[in-house]
C-alpha cells in the first residue's frame, strides 16, 4: 500500500499490536481470552472440551490472517487458479494439522501445560469432519494440504453436510447406522460467510425469446434455494499460504414460497422453507452407485450452480471478456459428480452471458479436466433422462445439443458404426433413458486421470476403450498420493522425529523423497532398536485402545494385522476372514508341541459397510462371530486374536497405522482403482501383504518384492480365471473353511449361507477361491520374516524410505504442470 491507505494500513496494526504472536505467553493469554469471551466459561475454571475449544479459535485466529494475506496476494497477483469441486471431502480432525502445519505445535503444547492441560488431550476432544465415503474423499483432503503447502492458487468447493458419513455402531456382531450430527458442539474450523450467498435455482420450463432479433433461451425455474458459504481455512506446511476449502449450505430463499404466504397457508409456507435445507442436510452412504435419486441430483447441482456462480463472479470483478477465462480458471472434476458443472457453463455462458454457442463451447473444451477413481461399472453415474428433465429442463437441452454435435463430428470420423456410436453417446437408450456422466465428462473435458498406472490402462483398454481410440491424448494418469503431513507427522509423532534425527533435518516434511535417505541405515543396529521402540510405543498405544473397543487383551509380541478400509466384495474382506478361520483351524488340530512354532497374529479388520450393502454386512457379521469363537477359545489364547474395530474413521486411522506390522491390500487384480490406504501404512514402515493391484504395482517399484507378501493372480489373468466357471480350481483348504462357515460352525448357519454362496458353485466372482493357496503362501511368508525380527526391521525401514513417491506433493505438481497449466504464487509475508 501506499499513501492514505499506507497510513491506515500502519495504525490499524499499531492498534492490534502487529500480527497475532505465537509465543507460549501470547498463546496462554489468546486461550483464556475465549475461553472467557467465546466459549463464554470463566477463565479460573473450565474442562478439556472448553480448553480444546478456546484453543481451537486461538489457532483459527492465526489461520483467518493467513488466509486473508493468501487470498489478498492471489487477487493482486491474479494467477490462473484452480478450482477442485468434489462432493466429498474427508477432513477429520483439523487442530493437530493445523498446529502443525502453522509450525506452532510444541508452542501450543507448552502455553497449556501451564495453564494445566495437555495438548495431546485436547486433541482427542475433537470430532472427525466426516463430509465423504472413503478413497476419493480422504484423496481430497490430502490433496487440499498439498496444494496449500506447494503454494497453489487453488480453491476447493464442496457440499457442508450437516450430517456425514454415519457412525457406526455393532450390536451383536451386525452393523447398525446411527446419525452423524458432527456439528453439535460447534465447528472452530469454518467461517460461516452469511453475504456470500447464491440463489439455485431447480424445476420450472424453459421458455424461448427474441433478444436483439436473436432467438434464445430462457429458463424460468420453479424453485429457488439459497447457498450460504463456509468457508474453511486450509494451511499450508512451512509457508504462509493458506487456502481456502468453500462448502455450500442450503438455506430457504427469501423468495420462497411467497404465494403461500400471499395466499395466507402461513404453516405450509414455513413447512417449505425447512424442506430447502435438506438438499445439504445429509450425505449418501453408498460409495458407489446411487442411481436415481432425486435428492442426490439436487445435491451435485446445487454445490456446482453455487461454485459457479462465486467463481464467475470473481473472474468478473477483474476481467470483462470471457476468452481470457481459460487463462485464468481450471476447472477440475472429481469423478462425475461435479460433472454437471458442464452444461452449467455452457447455459451460463450462452442464455446468461450471450456469447454464442461455438464460443461457449471453445471455452468449456479448455478450462475441465476430469479424474475417475473406478474400474467398476456401478461406479460409473447415470441420470435418468426424466428426472433431469424435470428438476433442469435447461440442462437436459444443452446436454442434447452437446451430444448431437458429438455424434456428427464422430459419424464424420468413424461412419455409421451405430455399435460403436451408441456405446459412445452421452444418451443411453433403452428402457429408462439414461445421461451417461462419464461419457459427458469425456466429451467436454481436455484430459482424463486415471489413479493409478494400471487403472489407466484399463480405462484404455477396457472401460473407456472407444474413446481412447478416438481421443488418445485426453487420457493420462496421475498416481494418487497422500500427505505425509497428516500421515506421519501428525498421526506418528515418535517416527517423524525418529526420521528427522537420522536424516539430520526436518526438510523432508516438504521434500519428501528425502526419505530415500534412511535407506543407507536400513541395517543399522542402533536404527533398528530407536525404530522397534518406536513401533512398539505405536502397538501398546493400539493393544490399549483395542481392549477399550473390544474388551480383548492381545499380545504385543504378537504380529499386529490390519485390513482397514470400506467394505467391500472385491476388496476381499472375507478373504481375509476365511484364511483366519484356516489359521484357527490348523492351530486346533496341531500337535501341542508344535504349537511353539506358530507365530502369534492379532488381526485387526475395521470399517463400514453401505447401509443397503448386504453381503458387506453379513461380512462384518462373520468377522463377529468367528470373533467370538476364537477370542475365547482358552485352547487358542495368545496365538491368534481377531478384533473388529467399529466406526472406523480417519482418526482410528491415525491411530491403528502407526501400531501395524502387516497390512492387507487384496482386491482381486483390476479392481482397485489404486488404494491409498497401502500408501499409509507404507510411510509408517508397516509391511504390506498384497496382490499386484492399482498402487501396489507402483509401490513394488519402488521397494522391490522382496520387501513385502505379494499374491493372487495378475490383472491379466483375472478374466480368464472367470471363464473357467466352476472349471476353475480351489485348494482342499478353502473348501474345508467355507463349509465350516455353511454348517454353522460359527453360528448363524442361515444367515451366511449367501454369503458362502458368493464364493461356491461357480460364482466365485472375486476369484477368493482361486487365490486361496498362493494367499496362504504369502501369509507363511510373513510369519517366517516376523520371526527375523532383525530382517523384519530392515523391510520396514525400507518400506518407509521407499514411500516418497506416494505423497500428493507429488500427485498435485502433475496434475499442476500436465493438466491444470496453474504455478505456485507465494504470500511473500
Ligand atoms: C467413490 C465414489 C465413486 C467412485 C469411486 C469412489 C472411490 O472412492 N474410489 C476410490 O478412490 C480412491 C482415490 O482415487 C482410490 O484410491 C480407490 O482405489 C478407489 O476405489
Amino acid at each position: 500500500y501506499s499513501g492514505e491507505r499506507k497510513a491506515k494500513a500502519e495504525r490499524i496494526l499499531g492498534l492490534m499490536d502487529g500480527f497475532l504472536k505465537n509465543d507460549p505467553v501470547s498463546l496462554q493469554k489468546d486461550i483464556l481470552e475465549h475461553v472467557e469471551y467465546t466459549v463464554a466459561r470463566s477463565r479460573f475454571s473450565f474442562d478439556d472440551f472448553e480448553a480444546y475449544q478456546a484453543l481451537s479459535h486461538s489457532v483459527r485466529d492465526r489461520l483467518i490472517e493467513r488466509w486473508h494475506d493468501t487470498q489478498v496476494y492471489f487477487k493482486r497477483k491474479d494467477p490462473k487458479r484452480l478450482y477442485f469441486l468434489s462432493l466429498e471431502f474427508l477432513m477429520g480432525r483439523s487442530l493437530s494439522n493445523s498446529v502443525i502445519n502453522l509450525g506452532i505445535r510444541d508452542q501450543c503444547a507448552d502455553a497449556l501445560s501451564q495453564l494445566g492441560f495437555e495438548f495431546e488431550v485436547l486433541a482427542e476432544q475433537e470430532g472427525d469432519a466426516a463430509l465423504g465415503n472413503g478413497g476419493l474423499a480422504r484423496l481430497s483432503a490430502c490433496q487440499m494440504d498439498s496444494l496449500a503447502t506447494l503454494d497453489y492458487p487453488a480453491w476447493g468447493y464442496g457440499l457442508r453436510y450437516q450430517y456425514g458419513l454415519f457412525r457406526q455402531v455393532i450390536l451383536d456382531g451386525f452393523q447398525h447406522e446411527q446419525p452423524d450430527y458432527w456439528l453439535n458442539f460447534g465447528n472452530p474450523w469454518e467461517i460461516e460467510r452469511v453475504h456470500v450467498s447464491y440463489a439455485v435455482k431447480f424445476y420450472g420450463n424453459v421458455e424461448e425469446e427474441i433478444l436483439n432479433g436473436e432467438k434464445c433461451k430462457v429458463w424460468i425455474p420453479g424453485e429457488t434455494v439459497e447457498a450460504v458459504a463456509y468457508d474453511n481455512p486450509i494451511p499450508g506446511y512451512g509457508t504462509r499460504n493458506t487456502v481456502n476449502l468453500r462448502l455450500w449450505a442450503a438455506k430457504p430463499s427469501g423468495q420462497h414460497d411467497m404465494e403461500s404466504y400471499n395466499t395466507g397457508d402461513y404453516i405450509n409456507a414455513v413447512v417449505n422453507r425447512q424442506r430447502a435445507e435438506t438438499i445439504s442436510s445429509v450425505l449418501y452412504p453408498d460409495d458407489r452407485s446411487h442411481q436415481g435419486k432425486e435428492l442426490r441430483l439436487k445435491q451435485q447441482y446445487f454445490f456446482v450452480s453455487a461454485s459457479l456462480q462465486d467463481i464467475i463472479r470473481r473472474f468478473k470483478e477483474a476481467h470483462d471478456n470471457f476468452d481470457v477465462f481459460p487463462e485464468k480458471v481450471a476447472l477440475q472434476l472429481n469423478d462425475t459428480h461435479p460433472s454437471l458443472a458442464i452444461p452449467e457453463v455452457m447455459r451460463v455462458l450462452v442464455d446468461e452471458e450471450h456469447l454464442g454457442w461455438n464460443r461457449a463451447w471453445d471455452i468449456v473444451c479448455k478450462i475441465f479436466s476430469f479424474t475417475t477413481h473406478t474400474v467398476l461399472p456401478e461406479g460409473l453415474e447415470k441420470i435418468p433422462v426424466d428426472l433431469l428433465e424435470s428438476l433442469l429442463p435447461r440442462h437436459l437441452q444443452i446436454i442434447y445439443d452437446i451430444n448431437f454435435n458429438f455424434m456428427e463430428e464422430l459419424k464424420k470420423k468413424i461412419g455409421l458404426d451405430y455399435d460403436r456410436l451408441s456405446r459412445m453417446s452421452i444418451v443411453e437408450e433403452g428402457a429408462v433413458k439414461n445421461i451417461r456422466m462419464a461419457n459427458l465428462s469425456i466429451v467436454c473435458c481436455h484430459t482424463v486421470d486415471g489413479v493409478s498406472r494400471v487403472h489407466s490402462e484399463l480405462l484404455k483398454s477396457r472401460v473407456f476403450k472407444d474413446f481412447y481410440e478416438l481421443w488418445p491424448q485426453k487420457f493420462q494418469y496421475k498416481t494418487n498420493g497422500v500427505t505425509q503431513r497428516r500421515w506421519i507427522v501428525v498421526s506418528n509423532p515418535g517416527l517423524s522425529a525418529l526420521i528427522s534425527k537420522w536424516l539430520g533435518t526436518e526438510a523432508w516434511i516438504r521434500d519428501v523423497d528425502l526419505l530415500t535417505g534412511l535407506r543407507e541405515y536400513a541395517a543399522d543396529a542402533d536404527l533398528q532398536q530407536e525404530w522397534k521402540m518406536v513401533r512398539k510405543v505405536n502397538k501398546m498405544r493400539l493393544a490399549e485402545y483395542i481392549e477399550a473397543m473390544s474388551g480383548v487383551k492381545v499380545s504385543l509380541d504378537a504380529m499386529f494385522d490390519v485390513q482397514i478400509k470400506r467394505i467391500h466384495e472385491y476388496k476381499r474382506q472375507l478373504l481375509n476372514i476365511l484364511s483366519i478361520i484356516h489359521r484357527y483351524d490348523c492351530i486346533k488340530n496341531m500337535e501341542k508341541s508344535d504349537r511353539r512354532k506358530v507365530v502369534p497374529r492379532v488381526c485387526i479388520i475395521g470399517g463400514k459397510a453401505a447401509p443397503g450393502y448386504e453381503i458387506a454386512k453379513k461380512i462384518i457379521k462373520l468377522c463377529h462371530a468367528v470373533a467370538e469363537k476364537i477370542n475365547n477359545d482358552t485352547d487358542v489364547g495368545d496365538l491368534l486374536k481377531l478384533v473388529f474395530i467399529p466406526d472406523y474413521n480417519v482418526s482410528v486411522a491415525e491411530l491403528v497405522i502407526p501400531g501395524a506390522d502387516l497390512s492387507q491390500h487384496i482386491s482381486t487384480a483390476g479392481h482397485e482403482a489404486s488404494g491409498t490406504g497401502s500408501m499409509k501404512f507404507l510411510m509408517n514402515g508397516c509391511l504390506l501383504l498384497a496382490t499386484a493391484d492399482g498402487s501396489t504395482i507402483e509401490i513394488i517399484e519402488e521397494i522391490g518384492s522382496d520387501n513385502m507378501f505379494l499374491f493372487g493372480a495378475k490383472v491379466h489373468e483375472v478374466q480368464a480365471l472367470r471363464e473357467k466357471g466352476p472349471a476353475l480350481k480351489t485348494p482342499l483348504q478353502f473348501a474345508r473353511v467355507v463349509k465350516m462357515v455353511r454348517d454353522g460352525y460359527f453360528g448363524f448357519e442361515d444367515h451366511f449361507k449367501s454369503l458362502c454362496d458368493t464364493v461356491e458353485g461357480g460364482s466365485d466372482f472375486y476369484l477368493l477361491g482361486s487365490d486361496f493357496a498362493s494367499y496362504l503362501e504369502a501369509q507363511a511368508a510373513a510369519d517366517k520374516a516376523f520371526v527375523d525380527q532383525e530382517k523384519w526391521t530392515r523391510m520396514s525401514i525400507l518400506s518407509t524410505a521407499g514411500s516418497g513417491r506416494f505423497s500428493s506433493d507429488r500427485t498435485m505438481e502433475e496434475y499442476a504442470k500436465k493438466t491444470w497449466g496453474i504455478e505456485p504464487c507465494k504470500c511473500p509475508f
